[in-house]
């Protein structure tokens, strides 16, 4: 049904073929020069912005401020250059395209910052196991706003992973306690493996993307330039397959979304993007940011108390 916002922006390019084919092989594949350089500058200057603010998620579970390293999710719902890029830019487009389902919903968006020297290395995983979800229709858009080599931190996947059967450990670069609290194993550093698997990473330029799925097991070592940042967003995306599922020991949603589980993802946390966005889920965002809700946020920082969990994740 139309409504008063703006429709997803087509594409300066849509992906290959041969693009497409390298996605379904090995769960992954570069993307060059698929945003402009105006949207990278924005991008940056709204994750500076951004990083003034330590968000509840940041300071209690996912940065290493003293090592440099910054991260956080959902940003979307504060900071309109996220939100905009999240619902109406080409992305939406994008994932249709790889995806092939009619419809496509925002899943959410997260980023990475390893400042010039960071020596946090985010640990093999893959992404699956960190989500209160299941479903396979997920793609997610790795976007590097500085250039990137594999020596200052560039992501590398195994190649063909996304068939394995085995998930592992949920995780963080800030090892955080909570997530991996279940009895899978920790994934081994297949950067050590190099000669048994296909690990493969690029050199890139901003305005590259990685586009992967959410079983590929991926990781990236340290950042070892002492001149540039490496500062990476990624935007996920989902098809209708996708259903509210949470558990244990999967990521935190200190938003009411308003599903049960079971539910297909959508409503105001996770909003159709795509053939349009639709009024009754994006209304209350358009209107301006949307903080936690503090209900939500109370009750993450009391599950962590009661099962042991300090307020740095740390048990
Ligand atoms: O940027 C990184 O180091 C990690 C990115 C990642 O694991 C992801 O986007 O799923």
């Amino acid at each position: 049904m139309p409504n008063s916002y703006p429709e997803p922006s087509l594409p300066s390019r849509f992906f290959t073929k041969e693009e497409i084919e390298s996605y379904y092989r090995d769960g992954v594949v570069c993307a060059r020069g698929l945003l402009d350089t105006e949207t990278v500058h924005h991008l940056r200057e709204a994750l500076e912005d951004t990083l003034k603010k330590v968000s509840v998620l940041g300071k209690n579970a996912l940065n290493r401020e003293s090592k440099g390293f910054h991260g956080d999710i959902f940003v979307w719902k504060l900071h309109d250059v996220f939100r905009d890029l999240a619902l109406f830019s080409s992305l939406p487009a994008l994932a249709h395209q790889i995806l092939e389902t009619e419809t496509v919903n925002f899943f959410y968006e997260q980023f990475f910052v390893k400042r010039a020297g960071c020596p946090v290395d985010t640990p093999w995983h893959q992404d699956i196991p960190f989500w209160p979800v299941r479903g396979s229709q997920i793609v997610s858009f790795w976007i590097t706003l500085d250039p990137v080599t594999r020596e200052s931190s560039g992501l590398e996947f195994v190649a063909g992973s996304q068939d394995w059967d085995q998930r592992y450990k949920a995780v963080t670069p800030g090892h955080d306690a909570y997530l991996m609290d279940t009895e899978l194993p920790v994934s081994p550093n297949y950067a050590e493996h190099r000669d048994t698997h296909n690990v493969v990473g690029w050199d890139m330029e901003p305005g590259d993307v990685i586009v992967f799925g959410p079983v590929v097991c991926h990781g990236s070592a340290a950042n070892a330039s002492n001149i540039h940042d490496r500062r990476a967003l990624a935007f996920r995306y989902c098809g209708p397959d996708v259903q509210y599922s949470p558990q244990h020991a999967t990521m935190p949603l200190l938003w009411d979304h308003g599903l049960e589980p079971g539910d297909p993802l959508g409503g105001p946390l996770f909003p159709q993007v795509w053939p349009h966005v639709i009024e009754e889920e994006v209304a209350r965002r358009m209107d301006g940011p949307e903080p936690p809700s503090e209900k939500q946020v109370g009750a993450f920082i009391k599950h962590l108390a009661d099962t042991g969990f300090g307020p740095t994740g740390q048990k």
